[in-house]
């Protein structure tokens, strides 16, 4: 098992993942998410033993900040739809899983590494964890899910304030609106998860894998492969160009609506 970014420790069959870009804040280039398609579609299936897994990031800063802004240079609308699909096709490797996967969040969770949060099954937040959706302030809209996920967690009503304001919000609200597991002190996000996986690794595992098959199938699929095809759309756009270029050089951005 080599990987470019994504650090694997197996403690006794619960396998911890850590994203490890701390100095772009785990930003998904595109060697991690090569990483996670590794892992979750080829190597975790011949780990002896696997209870369960635990997604987190490296440093004490951020768990994901998001697709990586800087790979957003001269993308067109065909590589928009390959590398949001692809996204897509990561994140259901996650969320259809049959063990179960869980994000410990030790700080930022944006954009994709929100996105990355809602495809685990649960999720635990350190206290200073920051979680939003701001592809709006880039001029596109979420590419890996977060159209569809975040309404299933905190329904439409909040999911499109999130959507379209590209606001931030603390544990404290991401919990009272039910995206949230638990929320506990930093340092004690793994811990936690740990706790949780071992609890469920003494129920049946077929029961489990079952109880991931018939919640996951209640959700259609056919939101994700719209908001693939508009993704690709925002990507055509001057206001994309305008939005990461701004994201880069530091300053603010003047859309024009073109
Ligand atoms: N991509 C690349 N680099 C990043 C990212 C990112 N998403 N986030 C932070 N960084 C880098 C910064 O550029 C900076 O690098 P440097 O030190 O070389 O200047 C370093 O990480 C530290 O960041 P800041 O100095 O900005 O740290 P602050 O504490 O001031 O701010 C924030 C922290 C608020 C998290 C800020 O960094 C931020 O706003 N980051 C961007 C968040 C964002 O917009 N995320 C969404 C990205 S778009 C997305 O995820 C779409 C998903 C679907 C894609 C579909 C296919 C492409």
């Amino acid at each position: 098992m080599q990987y470019e970014n994504l650090l694997v420790e197996n403690r006794d069959g619960i396998v911890v993942l850590t994203i490890n870009r701390p100095k772009a804040l785990n930003a998904l280039n595109r060697g991690t998410l090569a990483d996670l398609r590794q892992f979750f579609g080829k190597d975790a299936l011949t780990i002896e033993g696997l209870k369960g897994v635990i997604i987190t990031g490296a440093g004490d800063k951020s768990f994901v900040a998001g697709a990586d802004i800087s790979e957003f240079n001269g993308l067109d609308a065909q590589a928009g739809l390959d590398m949001s699909q692809n996204g897509h096709d990561i994140f259901f490797l996650i969320e259809k899983f049959t063990k179960p996967v869980i994000a410990a969040v030790n700080g930022f969770a944006l954009g994709g590494g929100c996105e990355l949060a809602m495809s685990c099954h649960l999720r635990i937040a350190v206290e200073k964890a920051r979680f939003g959706q701001p592809e709006v302030n880039l001029g596109i809209i979420p590419g890996y899910g977060g159209t569809q996920r975040l309404i299933q967690y905190i329904g439409k009503t909040k999911a499109l304030e999130l959507l379209m304001t590209g606001d931030m919000i603390g544990v404290e609200e991401a919990y009272r609106l039910g995206l949230l597991n638990h929320v506990v002190p930093a340092g004690e996000e793994v811990n936690k998860a740990m706790e949780i996986l071992t609890k469920i690794a003494a129920k049946a595992p077929i029961a489990i894998q079952k109880v991931i098959e018939c919640v996951n199938t209640y959700f259609s699929a056919e939101g994700f492969r719209r908001e693939v095809i508009e993704f690709a759309n925002t990507v055509k756009t001057e206001d994309f160009k305008e939005g990461a270029a701004a994201f880069l050089e530091k300053r603010a951005p003047k859309f024009q609506g073109k």
